[in-house]
């Protein structure tokens, strides 16, 4: 997905010089960079009797696999064995993936210690694999897995935590407490190449292609935003991701813990531009759903959970006046720098996330 990074600035070229009359009125207090970068969660909270709606858009892609931290070809992971034992060797490999998904998102402030939100999702998820002989370890041929519709479902609040007045570190922080519930599907199946070279549809597809985690998942968040110091602000988060109970088919994907920090530059009064750097563990699932049973990486239940580091690059743009004033466009492109795999899992390349927001 080379062509993101060049489709996003070419986006901004574009956004900017159309913009540029409407949003340059310095008097307004609406700054682009009194919120974090669009791909944070939760980073910001409202005044009393305030809503917010938010629409983004995130487009992730994936190309090849890693064991560990180092790629592997496909001629290597057919001598791994399979876990769900005929063949006893791996024999289907994912090749891209895509995923897209689609948040909408409400906040509301009935006071000013709480800020409430819900978010709903949609995704949109594509996998090539390319199948191989269970016998002759030959290529059979390629075919592509989809998935798509609603995902899981967040509720919950911010909470009003405090104020810092250090010389160096002057800002306010909160709480989040969240829960997400389990709308998404995980039953999603689809149509597949098998090494017997037959062709079945309605199989149940692997993890990484179902639309939820099918449990209840406890979200617990703490943020700190530091006031502006001229046209600088920075601010962090450490967020995670309990599982409260086994799904209805008898597994547990890992949880999760991420830490992450920003550095933003306002660059006129209605852009600015950030700099973000985060950093993820997850735990292996735990369990399985014995309708997954391809001969394939993403089948093994031992091939889950692992680090991730991506750095960022986004702006955010804010209208001051007119009909544009409130209106919230932000873009931010993300690159995997750092990723270890447990087992054998397909490597993370970037996303391009979009988003508009609206308070009043
Ligand atoms: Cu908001």
């Amino acid at each position: 997905m080379t062509y993101l990074p060049t489709l996003g600035m070419g986006a901004l070229l574009l956004i900017i010089p159309t913009l540029t009359p409407a949003f340059a009125d310095e008097a307004s207090a609406t700054r682009p960079d009194s919120h974090a970068p669009i791909g944070v969660m939760g980073d910001h909270r409202h005044k009393a009797g305030e809503w917010m709606v938010s629409l983004r858009h995130m487009d992730m892609s994936m190309k090849g696999n890693l064991k560990g931290r180092h790629s592997i070809d496909d001629a290597q992971i057919l001598n791994l064995p399979n876990q769900h034992g005929s063949p006893a060797q791996l024999r289907v490999v994912p090749q891209t993936m895509d995923m897209k998904m689609t948040m909408l998102g409400a906040m509301y402030a009935p006071n000013d210690e709480i800020t409430f939100l819900a978010m709903a999702m949609q995704h949109e998820t594509s996998m090539r694999l390319n199948t191989y002989g269970a016998m002759s370890r030959t290529l059979l041929g390629s075919f592509t897995s989809r998935s798509e519709g609603l995902g899981d479902t967040t509720l919950g609040a911010l909470l009003a935590g405090g104020d810092v007045t250090q010389k160096y570190l002057n800002g306010t922080w909160h709480y989040g407490l969240a829960l997400s519930i389990p709308t998404g599907s995980i039953q999603q199946t689809g149509r597949v190449l098998t090494p017997m070279n037959q062709q079945i549809s309605g199989k149940r597809l692997p993890y990484p292609m179902q639309l939820g985690s099918g449990t209840y998942d406890f979200k617990p968040s703490l943020t700190f935003n530091s006031a502006a110091h001229g046209e600088w602000r920075y601010g962090g988060q450490v967020s995670g991701v309990v599982r409260l109970d086994d799904n209805s088919q008898g597994y547990r994907l890992g949880d999760k813990t991420n830490l992450q920090g920003w550095v933003s530059r306002r660059l006129a009064a209605f852009a600015s531009a950030s700099i973000r750097l985060d950093a993820s563990y997850q735990d292996r699932l735990r369990g399985a759903d014995s309708a997954i049973t391809l001969p394939v990486p993403t089948a093994q239940t031992d091939f889950t959970g692992g680090e991730l580091a991506n750095l960022s690059v986004g702006f955010n743009f804010v209208g001051q006046h007119g009909i544009w004033a409130g209106h919230r466009l932000a873009l931010e492109w993300t690159s995997a720098i750092h990723q270890k795999a447990n087992g054998v899992q397909m490597e993370f390349q970037d996303t391009l996330t979009l988003g508009y927001q609206k308070a009043w």
